[in-house]
This record gives structure tokens, C-alpha cells and sequence, in this order.
């Protein structure tokens, strides 16, 4: 059965860098209003906002202190409701970030948790014994250190997957699940277009037995979510599951299984890292790879579970810098070949604030110039283990989360239209070059690249439906791969490299150039010459 987001196209805001509208420094909502025309000319269907909920903002937002509340940086809830309607009235869906993981340490839930014992809401978190004077087990947190905190006033750690201002809920408590179906009701009341929804996986953790990812309870917990919540409306869900394979993703977005949507699968954001290491031990791009991966979550489905599409997030690097150029001669070249990529895949593509422009990574020189929680937790431990600054800074230009953070470029001018005031994070230096006003003002921006691919998307059946065939996976150099529906076929050619590299034609005949990212073709005969980062949509 279709649905609206088969065909959509989704945009993700992170509210504190988008838009400021009152000179404090801070992205806020009224600053977002102001910008939905921008992204209704862009084409997206819908947009996923990052927490905007009250917050202590030890991790910016996603340690929520109030799920009903609004951060008064961003603005009020009056403000929210402006926005779901203005939305509403463009026809754009606004899907909001669940964070039910964990809470903050504020939320009033842990403040009365921690008092005593037999606190009624205790057993809200996850309180465990000490061990031999000694942390319960050795379960580690994602920002670095151990994942439990002792608690002196009742003599017990309390688990938290992330920082310690994160503390876990317990969902085996049946009180904490009806809690989270209340708030996300009171959501969905309001006429939102559906929920993206913060580390899924892990709500299913058995911390004695040291599992996090896919517990045995996750997906009855999902089915039961399903039931008392959005399951009754025409939304969207879409599950960050670190962990996913493809016989994972079938059990979250199954339609039969009336779970999710789709989930975020994250195969290839991991491979720039060493097997088995951490995220920031770094490795170069295995490109072979990388087709593999995109090839299998491309034919791993049949009816039975959807894709989502995805280079970037606020979590990750800024994908031209990645694995694209970001150099001045080649940024905008490899950004529409990226894009193009990833857009002809069949899922529903998500674009994080500031790609349709080609941002780039913003490295630092110094610990000083980082905001963001797991990079600065990760440098003071790393720091301790004796590795050097400059192989910790190498790390955190590579793949920290700042680099995705640092505000939105409008304009030229200063602090790049994002505000009037002191920006809360400095932004990147390359404002002059990279900003709004001057990609809408070029016809062959990337923005207008990304404009088009959204618009193919929408005007053929066939980039959302077709079947996804990949050539040429020996391939060092080019991605090749063909769409086809009801007898047609598409086929998207791309050059992932600065070297000028061949491709022969003989198989397919194709009679018209749909989009590329050069004004004209370069062919001798049969055989296309692909010059430095070129791709191609032929039909
Ligand atoms: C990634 C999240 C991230 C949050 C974390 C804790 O894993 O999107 O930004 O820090 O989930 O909520």
C-alpha cells in the first residue's frame, strides 16, 4: 500500500544552528518559520527538527527535561504551534525527535528517582547494586567512561548509555512505556507529521547481561507503541538503529509487522573507521565497499521493509569533506555527485541543513574550539591514555560532531545571516563561498542539483518504485547502476575520483541525458570519458 513518505523527500533541521530570529546567538523556532519558504522552493515534503524540548542542554537537546515543554531559547510552545501549522498550511509534515532512550538528570521523573529507594518512580531508571565496592558490570557509555554513575544518597549507579546527564529509562516498567504513549499522543494531537526516534534500538537492553542493541523486547515494545500511538494516524516513523542489518530492518519496517516506517541503517557511515575500533579510529574509504553496502540495502527488500537514504546527520561529518572534495575547484562537482548518488537510490532521502549548499567540515586547532559532548569527553580520555593532541584533534576534524553543528550560511554578511548577535558555535570560515543567497543566485548550484533530483522524484515512478540493478562493482573509480519499471530503465553513471576514467556504452543504448553535473558529454564512440567527479542520469 503506498504512502505519503514513499515519495517524499525529508529535510532535518538542527534548531540551535538554523535560524536565529531574536539576536541571542541561539537557532530558534520563529527563526525556522521564516525559512520555510526556502526549503518549500528546495521541494522537501517534510522536516525532521532535532529535540526542541526543555533541556539542560548537556547534549544540546537530546537530555530532555520536559517532554511538553519547549527550550525557551528556541521559544515558546505558542511558537510551536506556529510552526506545525505554518507548516501544515505548505503542505510540509514536521516530524519531531522522540528521545525516550533516556531523560536528563532535570527531568522531574530522575529528581524523584534518585531520593530514596521506594520513590514511585525508582524504577522509571535502571538502579543497580555496586559490585565489589565496584561498578555493576562493564558496560561502557558511548561519550566514553563507564555507563553507570554512582548515586550517594541511595548507594546504587544508575545506567546511562550516554553522558551522565543522560540516565537510561527503564522499559521494562510498564508506567514509563504508558508515559511515553501519553506524551507521544499529546504530540500527535497536534497535528505533527510523525516522530524520528533517538536510538531505538537500545529501549530492549538487558544491562545485567551486558545488551544493549536488539533486545529480546524491542520489537514488542515497538508493536506495542504502534498500537497506542501513531499507529491510528497517517504519520511517518522513522528508528535510529545503529545496529541494523537488513533482516533487523525487516522486523522494524515490515508493514505486516506494524512497527516503523523505515529505520536509519548506518552500514556505510561506518566504513571510515578500523573494523572492530571506535569511530575515530580513522581509515580511508574502501569505495568497493561502500557500493556493496548501498547494493545490498538496495535489493535486500521486497515489499517487506523500506530504506531510508542518508549522508549526512548532526552526528556525522559533512559527507563533501568525507568523501567528496572540498577543495574550492572541486566542492560543488562532487557534492552533485554525491547527491546524485544517493538520490536515484530507491528510499526516502534525507538531507541535513546545509548540504543543498555543499557545507564543508570546519577543523580546529584547538580543544578550546569544540562544543560538543562526545568530542570533548573523547579528547580528556584519549588525553589520559597518553595519545597526542594531534592525533586526537586529527580524529575529531574527521569525523566530530561540530563539524555538522556550526550555524546555517544565509548570506555573506556577518555571521552569515544566522544572527545578529554572538553565534553560540563559530561558524565555518568559508562563508563568502558557501552561502544561500549566492547558490540561489546561480543557476548551477548545488542547491538547484538537489532542487532537480527532488523533482525527478517526485515526477517519476520510476526513481521511487523502479528495481535497482548494479553494474561494474569491480569498479574503483565509477558507480554504475540502472533503475528500471514497466519496461524502462535509467542509468546513473558516476565518478567517484579526480581522474578522468572511462565507460563503455555498448550494453545500453541510452538515448537522453536527464541531469548532469557538466554541461556536455565527453565521448569517443561508444565509450564515455568521465571527468573528475562527473555524474550522469541517462534514460
Ligand atoms: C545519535 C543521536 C545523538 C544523541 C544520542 C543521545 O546517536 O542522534 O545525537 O547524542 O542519541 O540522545
Amino acid at each position: 500500500q503506498k504512502k505519503w513518505w514513499h515519495d517524499s523527500v525529508v529535510y532535518q533541521i538542527y534548531p540551535r544552528s538554523f535560524q536565529d530570529s531574536n539576536g541571542d546567538g541561539v537557532g530558534d523556532i520563529q527563526g525556522i518559520i521564516s525559512r520555510l519558504d526556502y526549503l518549500k522552493k528546495l521541494g522537501i515534503d517534510a522536516l525532521w527538527l532535532s529535540p526542541v524540548f526543555e533541556s539542560p542542554n548537556d547534549d544540546n537537546g537530546y537530555d530532555i527535561s520536559d517532554y511538553r515543554n519547549i527550550m525557551a531559547e528556541f521559544g515558546s510552545m505558542a511558537d510551536m504551534d506556529d510552526l506545525i501549522q505554518s507548516c501544515n498550511e505548505r503542505g510540509i509534515r514536521l516530524i519531531m525527535d522522540l528521545v525516550v532512550n533516556h531523560t536528563s538528570d532535570e527531568h522531574p521523573w530522575f529528581i524523584e528517582a534518585k531520593k530514596s529507594k521506594d520513590n514511585p518512580y525508582r524504577d522509571y531508571y535502571i538502579w543497580r547494586d555496586p559490585v565489589e565496592g565496584d561498578v555493576p558490570n562493564g558496560l561502557g557509555s558511548t561519550f566514553s567512561g563507564p555507563a553507570w554513575e554512582f548515586d550517594e544518597t541511595t548507594g546504587q549507579y544508575y545506567l546511562h548509555l550516554f553522558s551522565k546527564k543522560q540516565p537510561d529509562l527503564n522499559w521494562e516498567n510498564k508506567k514509563v512505556r504508558e508515559e511515553v504513549w501519553d506524551m507521544m499522543n499529546f504530540w500527535l494531537d497536534k497535528g505533527i507529521g510523525g516522530f524520528r526516534m533517538d536510538v531505538i534500538d537500545l529501549i530492549g537492553k538487558q544491562p545485567d547481561n551486558e545488551i544493549t542493541g536488539n533486545g529480546p523486547k524491542l520489537h514488542e515494545y515497538l508493536q506495542e507503541m504502534n498500537k497506542e500511538t501513531f499507529g491510528k494516524h497517517d504519520v511517518m516513523t522513522v528508528g535510529e538503529t545503529w545496529g541494523a542489518t537488513p533482516e533487523i530492518a525487516k522486523l522494524y519496517s515490515d508493514p505486516k509487522r506494524d512497527e516503523l516506517s523505515m529505520v536509519f541503517q548506518f552500514e556505510h557511515i561506518g566504513l571510515d573507521e578500523v573494523p572492530g575500533k571506535e569511530k575515530w579510529d580513522w581509515q580511508a574509504l574502501d569505495f568497493k565497499e561502500l557500493k556493496r553496502i548501498f547494493s545490498k540495502w538496495q535489493t535486500c527488500f521486497n515489499g517487506d521493509g523500506w530504506n531510508s537514504l542518508f549522508w549526512n546527520n548532526h552526528d556525522t561529518p559533512r559527507i563533501i569533506s568525507r568523501w567528496g572534495n572540498d577543495s574550492e575547484e572541486y566542492r560543488e562537482l562532487s557534492g552533485k555527485m554525491l547527491a546524485t548518488i544517493l538520490h536515484m537510490q530507491k528510499g526516502t532521502p534525507y538531507i541535513y541543513q546545509g548540504e543543498e549548499i555543499g557545507m564543508v567540515n570546519t577543523p580546529v586547532q584547538d580543544v578550546s574550539q569544540l562544543d560538543d559532548i562526545e568530542s570533548l569527553n573523547m579528547y580528556h580520555d584519549r588525553f589520559a591514555k597518553g595519545y597526542s593532541k594531534e592525533d586526537i584533534l586529527f580524529s575529531i576534524n574527521k569525523k566530530g560532531r561540530d563539524n555538522a553543528r556550526r550555524p546555517m550560511h544565509w548570506n555573506s554578511e556577518e555571521h552569515a545571516g544566522f544572527t545578529e548577535g554572538e553565534p553560540w558555535l563559530t561558524l565555518n570560515p568559508r562563508v563568502e563561498e558557501i552561502n544561500v543567497e549566492q547558490a540561489l543566485s546561480n543557476p548551477n548550484s548545488i542547491f538547484y542539483h538537489y532542487q532537480k533530483l527532488i523533482e525527478l522524484r517526485k515526477n517519476n515512478p520510476i526513481v521511487v518504485w523502479g528495481e535497482y540493478r548494479e553494474l561494474l562493482p569491480e569498479s574503483d573509480a565509477l558507480y554504475v547502476y540502472e533503475r528500471s519499471l514497466d519496461g524502462e530503465s535509467w542509468l546513473v553513471v558516476a565518478n567517484f575520483t579526480e581522474e578522468i576514467v572511462d565507460y563503455d556504452l555498448v550494453e545500453q543504448s541510452p538515448t537522453e541525458v536527464i541531469l548532469s553535473n557538466y554541461e556536455d558529454l565527453l565521448q569517443e564512440g561508444a565509450c564515455l570519458k568521465l571527468r573528475p567527479y562527473e555524474a550522469i542520469i541517462f534514460k
